[in-house]
């Protein structure tokens, strides 16, 4: 008689809602159960709860195209997605979970001279800062990427590429779902289908968190949602400077493997990476408007295909089985917003863009010692809220995987 799904133990229990616990994290994605996990592990922080409204890892950590890379163009994007990389290196171990990371190398193309001067930009401030990125010529790339239009006939040729060995993708469902069964081993709740309603708020203190399944005690809440990150952050006052955009995206059938990197044209806004199952998954830039809406469009399609076919002719009789778009949270200069707030005991973890899934074990990690020890770490004591008042901004457009 085979296994049933009654043989299989379950990896994270169900938990009546406790009227207190010490902290609060409000989303059940990756940033959310990474910082909870190494809150538990790290730094003995046990009496944890994490929110979602829906299912854990059902937003942005299930929607993202598990790209992973740290060649970001400033000397502080670069240090902090490059710890994140680091960690995910070790995270197999770390967690004791298979999540699947693949460091095939991720290749951003130049498609004019603007183009080019921005990789090399982001190689030299890469290579300061210990990471490995370099430019390099047409021919390279077609030995990389065989099924590449690297011909001076392409409608746009490819006069060079930023190549980032290290980069890659990691199966994005592992990673959540890896951490939710560290942090819960270590005694952490969590709670699916229990949404905030509200934030209380005290002479300026967190106090509590009232929830569609019962009230809660705390001193601690964090913010660690994508897409609903201001209409978290109002109900406890505080106001955040971002915008919220749809990401689309879309995966083929499986095909035998032909692409062993990431390529990513931000000309004609697009990226592909193949996966282990052998299908092709394709992103684009942020839909051209603000929307809550997770749904794919067929003029999205459209333009991908267009596009990718561009790059790839040999692609055209591929048939492409899903699509779906995830919600990015827009900050002004393209950088998160991390750390304490105005109002006492209420963090955040916000405004990732498209950039979030990259970031999350440094995010947690980074996150978990700002609220236990009550100091922001030095690699995130650019990425706060007073930025925006103090005009030190972090300008990470340049580094986006596609223009937006
Ligand atoms: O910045 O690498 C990136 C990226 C990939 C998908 C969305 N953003």
């Amino acid at each position: 008689k085979g296994l049933t799904k009654a043989d299989w133990p379950k990896v994270w229990r169900h938990h009546d809602l406790k009227p207190r616990y010490d902290v609060v994290i409000i989303g059940g994605g990756l940033h959310g159960l990474a910082t909870a996990y190494y809150l538990a592990a790290y730094h003995g922080v046990r009496n944890i709860a994490v929110l979602d409204k829906g299912y854990l890892g059902g937003g942005g950590s299930g929607r993202n195209t598990a790209i992973v890379r740290s060649n970001y163009l400033t000397p502080e994007g670069v240090r902090f997605y490059d710890r994140s990389l680091k960690l995910y290196e070790n995270l197999a171990s770390e967690l004791n979970f298979n999540v699947m990371f693949s460091q095939r190398g991720h290749l951003t193309l130049a498609h004019n001279d603007g183009g080019l001067r921005t990789m090399r930009w982001r190689a030299e401030v890469n290579k300061v800062q210990g990471v490995d990125s370099e430019v390099i010529g047409p021919e390279e790339i077609k030995k990389l990427v065989p099924s590449m239009d690297t011909s001076a006939q392409a409608r746009y040729p490819i006069l060079g590429a930023l190549y980032h060995p290290p980069g890659g993708i990691i199966r994005h469902d592992a990673v959540v779902w890896g951490y939710a069964r560290a942090a819960a081993g270590l005694g952490v709740h969590l709670h699916q289908e229990t949404e905030v309603t509200g934030i209380d708020v005290r002479h300026g203190r967190v106090t509590g968190v009232r929830t569609t399944r019962g009230d809660i005690a705390t001193g601690t809440v964090v913010n660690c949602t994508a897409g609903w990150a201001t209409l978290i952050s109002e109900m406890a006052g505080v106001e955040m400077p971002v915008t919220t955009s749809p990401l689309q995206a879309a995966v083929t059938e499986p095909v035998k493997p032909f692409l062993d990197t990431v390529v990513v044209s931000g000309t004609l806004h697009v990226y592909v990476s193949q996966t282990d199952r052998g299908e092709l998954v394709f992103g684009a830039s942020v839909d051209p408007f603000t929307s809550y809406s997770v749904r794919g469009s067929l003029e999205f399609v459209e333009g991908l295909a267009s596009n990718v076919l561009k790059l790839m002719p040999g692609l055209s009789k591929m048939r492409l089985l899903r699509q779906w778009a995830g919600l990015c949270d827009m900050t002004p200069d393209y950088s998160p917003i991390m750390g304490p707030t105005s109002v006492e005991g209420f963090f955040v973890d916000v405004g990732w863009g498209t950039y979030g899934f990259k970031a999350g074990p440094v995010a947690g990690e980074a996150m978990a010692e700002c609220i236990s020890t009550g100091r922001t770490p030095q690699i995130i004591a650019h990425f706060g809220l007073d930025r925006f008042r103090s005009g030190r901004l972090v300008g990470e457009k340049g580094a986006a995987a596609v223009g937006h």
